[in-house]
């Protein structure tokens, strides 16, 4: 046998083996109206399977995932993989009218995508409307076959998803502001696992226990799929070591609080070296927007020894209750969230193509000539909404942007998004009411396959200053640095971190304050790029980038699948 033919066939082998170990998992997801009893009352909540949270799908980083939605309910729905990078699969990232249009009710679509580099934790979650109220779950990503993770490998995995519930249908609360033009009304409670715990009404029968045995260590894989709430989150007399963050490891370090915006995920690993008892996990909002009505409630569940001792008849113990920040503990925030370091060798790129400054924030409309006044029930008069420099995002509602971008149909949107903002001011001052209202538009950026990409991201005071979780579709993204008051490159750039800055799908830009993100533009479609908080994104705080097709076919995105929604 010549040489070159037995190393052929070598190859062939060492393919097969490593295709036959990367898995393909098939799942049904069967989107259904299900009674759920919370705070007392049932309503008919909108569930994947019929159940609340929805099913964790656990993979391996290299496997592929296969899962088919049928939509029984009576709403459009899609699904995001939230974090999955949809390298050249843009069409199954799952934001409506962005990557596809809506699954209508009595339809179906499968979504088909590999996880590629990838370890820790993501989540799925509804990606129209405000359905993730309701529809998500946790998506687990455990090292590659046969490899380790970058730590002891913990006895058990808990995934901890926090949530938001409204004692009202949640579809009917966004309607309503959007109706009215006010803000939406806040949730009335927290949950933990879908569980609000002991501190509501109703509640305390069905509080979710986490169990321990004395000694081990638990890996918890802690999301927030909250709506619009970043949360605080604690567990009495434990620390945590900090071990990854949206699906990258990071060096560990201890804290015993965590802060988490909605669709960011912290894994952390708890040993329970107490003595045998039941303590408590709780969590509850660090609300960084002055004088704006929030959920000021604290949800809870129990951390459980096994060998925690029974009570005696009619004895009731209460477990030890952690202490957590007061609800506008900035400076708590910050320092949780500026402590991560990548613990992968980093490829931060160090030249930029993309220069990109964006402003995020609030804005109020002037009531339309015309509009009834229960039309314009924000602060005077007004309406709310929000823009990034200066635009307010508009949803195309007759093709989605990818079907537009893909088959060359015009009028859908516009490359003309600006890389910065249109008239420059203070932007965490006393901003001038004449800049307090934006533009709505649908305009996309547009960038050049293999494009380095800077973005600072500036919050602005219009209406009122807030931290803003900006989360960037199809992509994963090295956070070089942050801070507060206005960005000011000639003294900020020494701060950016390019040795081991953390790599995530979701930056915390502080209120008043701003981050400055990098990434390669790797991954060809349209991927959106918004505030986490959905009643941000109602209002417009989000854009979207058009990133073209390289040369070759692994540059381009791939054919759309036969049966993905068309409007
Ligand atoms: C919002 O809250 C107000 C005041 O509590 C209440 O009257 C209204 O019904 C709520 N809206 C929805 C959709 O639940
Ligand atoms: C939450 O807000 C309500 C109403 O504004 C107030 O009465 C209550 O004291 C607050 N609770 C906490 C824990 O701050
Ligand atoms: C936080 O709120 C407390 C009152 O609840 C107030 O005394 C304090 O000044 C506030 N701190 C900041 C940084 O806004
Ligand atoms: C609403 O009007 C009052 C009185 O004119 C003013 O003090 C307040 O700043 C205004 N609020 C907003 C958000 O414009
Ligand atoms: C799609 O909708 C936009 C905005 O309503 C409109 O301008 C455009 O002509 C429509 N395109 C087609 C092909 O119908
Ligand atoms: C902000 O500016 C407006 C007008 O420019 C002024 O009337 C107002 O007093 C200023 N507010 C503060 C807090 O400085
Ligand atoms: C945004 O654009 C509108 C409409 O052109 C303008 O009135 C407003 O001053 C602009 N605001 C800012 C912050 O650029
Ligand atoms: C559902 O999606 C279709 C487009 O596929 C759209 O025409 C329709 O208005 C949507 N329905 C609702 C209630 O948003
Ligand atoms: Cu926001």
């Amino acid at each position: 046998m010549s040489s070159l033919l037995f190393y052929a066939i070598l190859l062939l082998f060492a393919n097969a083996a490593s295709l036959a170990k990367a898995k393909i998992h098939y799942h049904d997801f069967v989107i259904q109206a299900t009674p759920v009893k919370r705070l007392c009352n049932t309503h008919s909540t909108i569930t994947v399977n019929g159940q609340f949270p929805g099913p964790t799908l656990e993979v391996n980083n290299g496997d592929s995932l296969v899962v088919k939605v049928v939509n029984r309910a009576q709403y459009n729905v899609t699904i995001h993989w939230h974090g999955v990078r949809q390298m050249r699969t843009a069409w199954a990232d799952g934001p409506e009218f962005i990557t596809q249009c809506p699954i209508r009710p009595g339809g179906s679509y499968t979504y088909r995508f590999t996880i590629q580099g990838q370890e820790g934790t993501l989540w799925w979650h509804a990606h129209s409307s405000w359905l993730r109220a309701t529809v998500y779950g946790a998506l687990v990503i455990h090292p590659k076959e046969g490899t380790a993770y970058p730590f002891p490998k913990p006895k058990r995995q808990t995934p901890i998803l926090l949530g938001e519930w409204w004692d009202a249908n949640p579809i009917d609360v966004i309607r309503q502001a959007t109706r009215t033009g006010a803000a939406p009304n806040a949730s009335d409670a927290y949950t933990i696992n879908g569980q609000p715990g002991d501190l509501y009404k109703c509640s305390n029968q069905d509080t979710t226990i986490v169990h321990v045995d004395s000694g081990e260590t638990n890996l918890l894989r802690v999301i927030n799929s909250g709506l619009n709430q970043q949360l605080f989150f604690s567990v009495a007399n434990h620390k945590f070591t900090v071990v990854g963050a949206d699906a990258s490891y990071v060096k560990p370090f201890t804290t015993s609080v965590l802060m988490l915006g909605p669709g960011q995920t912290t894994d952390v690993l708890i040993t329970a070296n107490q003595p045998p008892a039941r303590y408590y996990m709780a969590a509850r909002a660090y609300a960084s927007a002055q004088g704006a009505p929030f959920d000021n409630t604290t949800t809870t569940a129990i951390l459980e020894y096994k060998a925690a001792p029974c009570p005696a008849k009619g004895v009731k113990i209460n477990p030890a209750f952690p202490s957590l920040p007061a609800f506008n503990d900035t400076a708590t925030a910050t320092a949780f969230t500026s402590s991560f370091r990548s613990a992968r060798k980093v490829q931060v790129p160090t030249e930029i193509d993309e220069d990109l400054f964006f402003t995020v924030g609030l804005g109020l409309n002037n009531c339309p000539a015309g509009a009834s006044s229960s039309s314009c029930q924000g602060p005077n008069g007004t309406r709310f909404t929000a823009s990034m420099n200066n635009v307010s995002f508009v949803l195309p509602s007759n093709f989605s942007l990818l079907q537009a971008h893909h088959q060359g149909i015009p009028g859908v949107f516009s490359t003309d998004f600006p890389s910065s903002p249109p008239v420059k001011f203070d932007y965490t001052g006393n901003v001038s009411r004449t800049l307090w209202q934006p533009l709505s538009a649908t305009k996309v950026y547009k960038l050049s396959y293999g494009a380095r990409v800077q973005i600072v991201l500036q919050g602005t005071s219009i209406v009122t200053a807030e931290n803003h979780p900006i989360h960037l579709h199809g992509y994963d993204f090295y956070i070089l640095a942050e801070g507060f008051g206005n960005f000011n490159p000639q003294t900020d750039t020494s701060k950016f971190n390019l040795v081991d800055p953390p790599l995530r799908n979701t930056a915390s830009v502080p209120v008043n304050g701003w981050s400055v993100i990098r990434f390669v533009a790797d991954n060809p479609g349209i991927w959106l790029m918004h505030c986490h908080l959905d009643v941000h994104i109602t209002w417009g705080l989000a854009m979207a980038f058009l990133v073209e097709n390289g040369v070759t076919e692994l540059e381009a995105v791939e054919e759309p699948p036969v049966d993905l929604p068309v409007c």
